[in-house]
């Protein structure tokens, strides 16, 4: 009989027991991609207790103060501005910094990248990525500046930074204005230096799903002082003291009780990267091997918080597609994602407005087609791990089956 739950000494999975064949799934209760690391709940007790009796609960309160604190400490810059999410830390970025026109971004990221400038009826013009690093390629970019251009706008996907020096080059070289979109980067370092002090500005997220998260919760970090004071007066209406207003702005602010759940997250970002980690290399050993399958790899020479486990699928390879793959897991309960298909410039606002913009996109499409993004983080086990990498490989060794009995299913 398969375990409902697999057990270390009960790990191994067999053909016949696959669920798209008709057995019960591995696992009764979902396993997620983005489960919440939660870290020690007595210190978010502490600080929420501390919120209570001062009766301060937003407005740039003593914890958030706190936080963009650590967070400015941690990524080595000068200035940390805490926001409600990195979306609005986005587009507060990019609108404080004057960007208009076009802004060229990747279409490989997750939605909100493009979102913060069409929302400010900038254009987002995708350009395409190094189908090697899934980030967006220096040489792809100068073919889609034009008098309208005023920045690039990139993003380090799965944490994986972006080829900051060639950027920078392009951007200074054509007059553009270069920020990223580090969401997926908080505790990633490029050549020894952390995340966070790159281009004018970068953008963090502590959405619940992330690395670290705070609930809902971004960060703009920055170098730039002027950026820096702007930033602030506009995620705050504008105000300068009481009754002054001196800026237009927004209410981009971070709450108490979101501090409280970032720092407590925070004071143990070391023990998370260990486990995410383990889990990375726990993965890295069992796909070896499974022909088609390939783990997206991360340099050991730098920092990493290994949030994302990238799987990319060849399907002439593995002899199923990653749909096929993917609809296995799912029976499985396993609910793997297939970030960031079918890519930007497929959904809407954007497919509309340029709808071949995919003709310049080719790498970007290929891949988006491919990727399979597995559960990880302090609520997985090795053993969940185990089984899911033993689905993954008695599925591809079977591959004739699968798709039979897939197409049975439709
Ligand atoms: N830039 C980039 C490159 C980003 O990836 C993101 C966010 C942003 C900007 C914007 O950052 P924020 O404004 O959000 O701070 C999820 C997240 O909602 C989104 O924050 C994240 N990127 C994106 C990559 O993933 P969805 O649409 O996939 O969310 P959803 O609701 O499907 O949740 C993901 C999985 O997490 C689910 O399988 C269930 C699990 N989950 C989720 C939540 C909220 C839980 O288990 N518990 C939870 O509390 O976008």
């Amino acid at each position: 009989m398969k375990p409902t739950e697999p057990t270390a000494s009960n790990c191994t999975y067999f053909d016949q027991e696959l669920a798209i064949f008709g057995s019960p799934p591995a696992f009764r209760d979902p396993l997620h991609v983005g489960r919440p690391n939660i870290g020690n709940r007595e210190r978010f007790l502490e600080f929420t207790g501390q919120m209570f009796d001062r009766l301060w609960l937003t407005n740039h309160g003593p914890l958030v103060q706190e936080f963009e604190r650590r967070i400015a400490d941690y990524v080595g810059v000068r200035h940390c501005i805490c926001v409600c999410n990195a979306t609005i830390g986005l587009e507060l970025a990019i609108r404080a910094l004057g960007l208009h026109g076009e802004v060229i971004v990747p279409s490989y990221t997750f939605i909100a990248t493009a979102h913060a400038l069409q929302w400010q009826e900038i254009t987002p013009v995708f350009a395409d990525m190094d189908p090697a690093t899934h980030n967006l390629d220096p040489a792809r970019i100068e073919r889609h500046i034009t008098p309208r251009t005023t920045g690039i706008l990139a993003t380090h996907v799965w944490g994986r930074p972006c080829p900051v020096e060639a950027l920078t080059e392009v951007a200074e070289r054509r007059g553009l204005k270069l920020i990223f979109d580090a969401a997926h980067a908080f505790g990633c370092s490029h050549r020894g230096k952390m995340i966070g002090g790159f281009g004018l500005a970068e953008v963090l997220s502590f959405h619940a799903t992330k690395f670290v998260n705070s609930f809902e919760g971004g960060a703009i970090v920055t170098n730039d002082d002027a950026l820096a004071t702007k930033i602030r007066l506009m995620a705050n209406f504008g105000f300068s003291g009481y009754d002054n207003v001196i800026h237009l702005g927004t209410n981009g602010k971070m709450t108490e009780v979101c501090a409280a759940m970032g720092l407590t997250n925070l004071e143990c970002i070391a023990d998370l990267v260990i486990v995410n980690r383990r889990n990375h290399e726990a993965y890295r050993v069992r796909l070896e091997g499974i022909s088609g399958v390939r783990l997206l790899q991360r340099d050991p020479a730098e920092q990493s918080n290994y949030q994302y486990v990238v799987v990319e699928v060849d399907t002439a390879k593995a002899g199923l597609s990653r749909d096929e793959l993917i609809q296995v897991l799912h029976e499985e309960n396993v609910l793997a994602r297939k970030y960031f298909w079918p890519g930007c410039h497929r959904m809407e606002p954007y497919r509309s407005l340029c709808p071949h913009a995919g003709m310049l996109l080719a790498d970007t499409e290929r891949v988006a087609a491919q990727i399979i993004v597995l559960p990880t983080g302090t609520a997985i086990s090795e053993v969940q791990i185990a089984t899911i990498c033993s689905i993954i490989q008695t599925a591809t060794e079977h591959a004739d089956q699968v798709r039979t009995a897939i197409a049975a299913k439709a």
